[in-house]
């Protein structure tokens, strides 16, 4: 755990730098307005956006000694609870997988594959990225070191048949968790729009009560057009979650806050590493505490 904070923390540090000059710091009791104007401008520079920076501000004035802390409790008031992935009484839990192409959603995949069969539950995986013969071969090496099972069909076999085959089978074998892959694809691309909600239509024929949940996942490092790509996938898709990855890389963290706002979709998990341990559960608490400042009297930075 520790070192996924560390992690988080170091990935972040960007943002935190640039909030840092900003911000006079976390004792600081109430700031002036030329403080408050700097600090908009800083949550703006990490990707907050200017309207929920806007909004950040407002809220963290409003609060009694309108600080730092002030301002994290206000960010953490806006990120939605997530309750723990709700897991069916009966049959199993279907999770189609969606987003950007590169994004990550094939390692995020093998992660909670290896996750699941860490907790002692049955995993299949649907190689619905049927494109590209390494694509499957890919999910294949994840899904072989997970000890979880594979259904795979010809390269540039219909996704969607592979999704219902998927399902069907996982339902059949009753498995506990059943996750469907799906090529990348660019929001604007009506083409390979059409074929995801192909995807979750047959997948629901195949077991009317899945998909469970439709996690979207969300290059950190995107900016502002991450808001775009949610917005079309949830339209096309039907999201329930949001994953962002490569947090440990040069994303600027505010476009978290920004997505969990904008769409009130929890995010359940974020990426900060290409290996297993790169994937973790999203804390929204260690999340703001990484993003902002520190208290460097009270909690000096390694
Ligand atoms: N640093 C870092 N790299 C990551 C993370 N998650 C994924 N990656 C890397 O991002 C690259 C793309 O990951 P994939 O899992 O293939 O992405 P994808 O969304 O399945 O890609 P397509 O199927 O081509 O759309 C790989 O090199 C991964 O190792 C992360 O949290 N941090
Ligand atoms: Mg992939």
């Amino acid at each position: 755990m520790g070192s996924f904070f560390g992690r988080l923390k170091k990935g972040l540090s960007r943002s935190r730098e640039g909030l840092s000059q900003m911000l006079p710091g976390r004792n600081v009791e109430a700031l002036s307005d030329a403080e408050w104007m700097d600090v908009e401008d800083g949550l703006i520079m990490a990707d907050c956006g200017a309207v929920l920076s806007e909004a950040l501000i407002a809220r963290a004035r409003k609060r009694q000694g309108g600080s730092v802390e002030a301002l994290k409790q206000a960010m953490l008031a806006m990120l939605p609870q997530a309750d723990a992935t709700a897991m069916p009484e009966q049959g199993p839990f279907v999770l189609l997988v969606v987003g950007v192409n590169g994004t990550g959603k094939t390692t995020t995949i093998g992660k909670l594959a290896t996750m699941f069969r860490q907790q002692g539950k049955s995993v299949l995986i649907g190689a619905g990225d049927t494109f590209r013969a390494a694509a499957v071969e890919q999910l294949a090496i994840w899904v072989e070191r997970a000890g979880a099972d594979l259904v795979r069909q010809h390269e540039g076999a219909d996704p969607a048949a592979v999704a219902f085959d998927t399902v069907q089978r996982g339902v059949a074998r009753n498995y506990d968790v059943v996750i469907v892959d799906t090529a990348g694809r660019v929001q604007t691309d009506r083409g390979l729009m059409d074929e995801l909600a192909k995807v979750r239509r047959v997948i629901a024929k195949a077991y009317p009560e899945a998909p469970h949940e439709v996690w979207q996942v969300v290059d950190g490092g995107t900016g502002q057009n991450a808001v775009v790509q949610v917005d079309r996938f949830r339209e096309v898709a039907g999201t329930t979650g949001l994953i962002v990855t490569k947090l440990d890389g040069s994303a600027k963290g505010g476009i978290v806050l920004q997505l969990a706002h904008h769409f009130a979709l929890p995010v359940r998990y974020v990426g900060v590493g290409e290996t297993l341990e790169g994937l973790m559960p999203f804390d929204a608490e260690a999340f703001v505490d990484g993003l902002l400042p520190s208290d460097q009297r009270e909690n000096p930075e390694p």
